[in-house]
């Protein structure tokens, strides 16, 4: 295991607002940290304006009307990170083994700068060496063309834009497969699942409008002080307006409490906050099901009341009838809930949620936000579902100010999905791009993460393109991948920075540097744009202006395109080179293969806020089997797939407020008052007594999963946090060695990364 600590640990609860000058103080020191001088700031002001390019960091919609300077500290960082004056040319590998950097944390090896050249792998000195781009395309062709398509898996991490994405998906398909996992599969492909079968849809229903409409926000399980602050400018709108806010959360995230906005002088200046969160409610990891249960057991027993009294009910009856399907199932298992399992399951009292209930019953317009606190758990999508009931209970879909409001991660993961990255046939025209493209599609499933992690374990899976990324990192059981990934015959890696991933060979192994979406991206002497989808299906045109890192860098459309034409034979309507030449023809295509959602693509493209794609399920149109939005029938109260035994705990992993994914900007995780180090066990000071550990000890924690396997995290320090009981946060990527591969979400396959079941081995 690589080392992971900077400087001496110091924890201490940190009482500043989100945002506030804590946020300005962490952007100052971001600059001298990637050595960029003022001429930074110039770039950060043109971050998501309608001309300018869209923030690499999370898929938050980007307003009409931006403000002075639209980005947020994480934001910043995200973009410090891709201008990083630092590089990592063929002499940093000269001096550097494989072996070697192995040894080193996530945090060195982004920090060594921008990868400068293509690189291939040489086993005899252990070493990445220099290779022209036509060589590694070459190689890599031949070696693409000698295994099995059916054995190739192509990964994207959700960065990647439309068009780049849309070629890569069309290139694996007429190549011949559609194992297309991607970060989504990690992340909110519960939504995808769940609000499918629900709605109709894959995505959230709502638009940025509807923040100005709805009178009671329910935000479950997301963290947007650290993962997506623009959005606390639109939680802060609201409580100006007297919206509530009940957050369930079992720890107290300060961007959920209180917020002064950075760019707000007068706030900044006079120190004023406003809070967040109307009810905050700690719920137990996992027991978001229980919550949500009681809430519906308060709703039907109320409208029975309300009723026998001669009042309106408090269920929308005309909205279940002629919207709806399964209701009366529905309705038969929540009232056959039992209090007493509700109120354990949810580590809250029957008060509590009934508190929360009322406020419910009493709004107009709901909105519910939500995150990977409900997507990554073993029953994720029966939490988006049992979210989706509650929202069905009263008619809060299709309406303003109401509506399911997942927040995505990556700044173009939804958009991927939209054009064809992914690995079930039932989710791309297949016909149409047959007909428009002249080859024929693979038809059957494709692998997903989870399917393509256990094909290189079982060896299947022969070669593997990333396009972006940090596959072997993000995944579950990342030590028994990394273990397996010298099997593979081929490993490509399209990259911006050295990860860990690029630090496990295959037998051909090329590691290629690639332009960020912040540079300038010129084709055949024009310069070219792409675009991305936010987490409310807006697209938006983004052009990257900044010198390159290195004049060797190619477009992430130019790789993926001069694979693709040494692997899928010569065919006039797959024209690659004319594609990659002008990105306007890409989204012509882009246009003809979903020609309702993207008319008029190229002309629409720089729309102020975006131009919106569509969506059914606002409309009121269920695009489901039965013609109508779904009720789903919840099998249990408990989302975590385990049950509780004696010594054996729930361990959420987290993102800090100082990363992006995999990517460590620093050790410092304000919000939390964590220092120094990312080696931190999150644990009440009850269980600390009760297990007779003391503060700041290190401890083991071994994965109690019962499956004969065993995996260990050690050097965690005991840190008494507010935390509910029997619950445990450590660090997300650090702690994915703990997670089974078996251990996902059923029918999507997410991860169960918020609730793994461990126990605590002293050291
Ligand atoms: N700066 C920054 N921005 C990012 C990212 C980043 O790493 N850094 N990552 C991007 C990506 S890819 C994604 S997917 C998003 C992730 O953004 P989030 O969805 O916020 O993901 P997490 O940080 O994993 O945190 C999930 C939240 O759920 C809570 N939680 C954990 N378990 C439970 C539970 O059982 N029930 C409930 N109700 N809550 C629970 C945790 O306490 C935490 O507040 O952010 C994106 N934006
Ligand atoms: N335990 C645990 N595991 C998790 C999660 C969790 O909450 N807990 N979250 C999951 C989630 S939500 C996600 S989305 C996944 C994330 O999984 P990934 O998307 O695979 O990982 P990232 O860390 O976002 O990838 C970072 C790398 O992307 C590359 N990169 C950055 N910018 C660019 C670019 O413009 N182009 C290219 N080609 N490369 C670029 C850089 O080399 C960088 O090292 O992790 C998942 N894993
Ligand atoms: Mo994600």
């Amino acid at each position: 295991m690589a080392e992971q600590h900077a400087d001496q640990p110091e924890i201490e609860a940190y009482d500043g607002p989100a945002g506030g000058w804590g946020s300005v103080r962490s952007l100052a020191d971001i600059l001298p940290r990637e050595r960029l001088g003022p001429s930074a700031l110039a770039e950060l002001a043109r971050q998501n304006k309608p001309e300018g390019f869209a923030c690499v960091s999370c898929a938050w919609p980007k307003p009409a009307e931006p403000h002075a300077a639209e980005f947020c500290e994480n934001g910043a960082k995200a973009t410090a990170w891709e201008l990083a004056s630092r590089r990592t040319t063929p002499d940093f590998f000269r001096e550097h083994s494989l072996t070697e950097l192995r040894g080193w944390s996530d945090y060195r090896l982004e920090e060594a700068g921008r990868l400068t050249h293509p690189m291939r792998y040489d086993a005899a000195t252990d070493r990445y060496v220099a290779v022209e781009w036509d060589e590694a395309f070459d190689a890599i062709g031949a070696a693409l063309r000698a295994c099995d398509p059916k054995s190739a898996v192509f990964y994207t991490s959700g960065r990647a834009s439309l068009e780049t994405s849309f070629l890569y998906g069309l290139a694996a398909r007429a190549y011949g497969h559609q194992n297309l996992p991607d970060s989504s599969n990690m992340c909110h492909e519960s939504t995808s699942v769940g609000l499918k079968a629900a709605i109709g849809v894959p995505v959230g229903t709502t638009r940025p409008h509807d923040f100005d409409h709805t009178d009671l926000i329910l935000f479950f399980g997301q963290n947007p002080g650290s993962n997506a602050p623009r959005m606390l400018r639109d939680l802060r709108a609201c409580r100006k307006r007297g919206v509530e806010i009940i957050t369930f959360n079992p720890l107290r995230e300060r961007g959920l409490e209180r917020f002064t906005d950075p760019q707000n002088p007068l706030e900044m200046a006079t120190g004023s906050e406003t809070s967040i969160s109307t009810q905050y409610h700690q719920v137990k990891t996992g027991g978001d099901l229980a919550v949500m249960t009681g809430i519906a057991r308060c709703l039907l027993e109320w409208h029975d009341a309300a009723l026998a009294n001669g009042e309106p009910g408090v269920l929308d009856t005309d909205f279940i009838e002629r919207h709806t399907h399964g209701f009366d199932a529905f309705e038969a298992a929540i009232r056959a809930a039992d209090w007493t399992a509700i109120v354990d399951e949810a580590g809250l009292t029957r008060d509590a949620i009934e508190a929360a209930a009322r406020v419910y019953a009493r709004s107009s317009a709901v909105m519910a936000i939500y995150g990977m606190g409900l997507t990554q758990h073993v029953k994720g999508v029966a939490n988006v579902r049992m979210l989706v009931n509650l929202l069905l209970m009263r008619g809060n879909i299709g309406k303003p100010g109401a509506g399911p409001t997942p927040v995505r991660g990556h700044s173009n993961v939804q958009g991927q999905r939209t054009v064809g990255i992914t690995e079930k046939t039932e989710l791309v025209p297949v016909e149409r791009i047959e007909a428009l493209y002249g080859f024929t599609a693979p038809r059957e499933k494709g692998l997903d993460t989870i399917g393509a992690c256990r094909g290189i374990v079982d060896g299947p899976v022969r070669a593997f393109i990333g396009l972006g990324g940090n596959f072997l990192r993000a995944v579950p059981d990342s030590d028994a991948i990394e273990a397996a990934w010298g099997k593979l015959d081929l490993s490509v890696q399209i990259a911006t920075k050295l990860n860990r991933n690029h630090l496990f060979p295959a037998r051909d192994t090329y590691l290629l540097p690639c332009l960020g979406r912040i540079e300038r991206d010129v084709q055949a002497g024009r310069a070219q744009a792409v675009s991305v989808e936010d987490s409310m299906s807006a697209i938006h045109g983004s052009r990257g202006r900044v010198e390159p890192a290195s004049p060797h860098l190619k477009s992430e459309t130019r790789i993926v395109a001069e694979i693709a034409r040494r692997i899928v034979p010569a065919n006039p309507r797959l024209p690659w080179e004319a594609w990659t030449n002008n990105y306007g023809l890409i989204r012509d295509a882009i246009e003809a293969t979903w020609p309702e959602q993207f008319a008029d693509f190229n002309a629409r493209m720089f729309t102020p806020g975006g131009f919106w794609r569509g969506n059914k399920a606002a409309e009121r149109i269920w695009e489901t089997p039965s013609g109508r939005a779904e009720f789903d029938v919840p099998d249990t109260l408990n989302a975590t797939g385990f049950d509780d035994a004696p010594g054996r705990f729930r361990l959420m992993t987290l993102r800090s407020n100082d990363q992006f994914n995999t990517t460590v900007y620093g050790y410092h995780d304000r919000f939390r008052g964590v220092k120094g180090t990312r080696d931190i066990l999150f644990m009440h000071p009850a269980d600390i007594a009760e297990a007779g550990l003391a503060e700041g000890a290190t401890v083991t924690l071994e994965t109690d999963a019962g499956d004969g396997v065993t995996r260990r995290r050690t050097g965690l320090i005991v840190t008494p946090y507010a935390i509910p009981r029997g619950c445990l946060g450590a660090y997300y990527p650090e702690a994915n060695v703990l997670i089974p591969l078996e251990h996902h979400a059923e029918q999507s396959h997410v991860l169960a990364a918020k609730s793994v079941p461990v126990r605590i081995v002293t050291d």
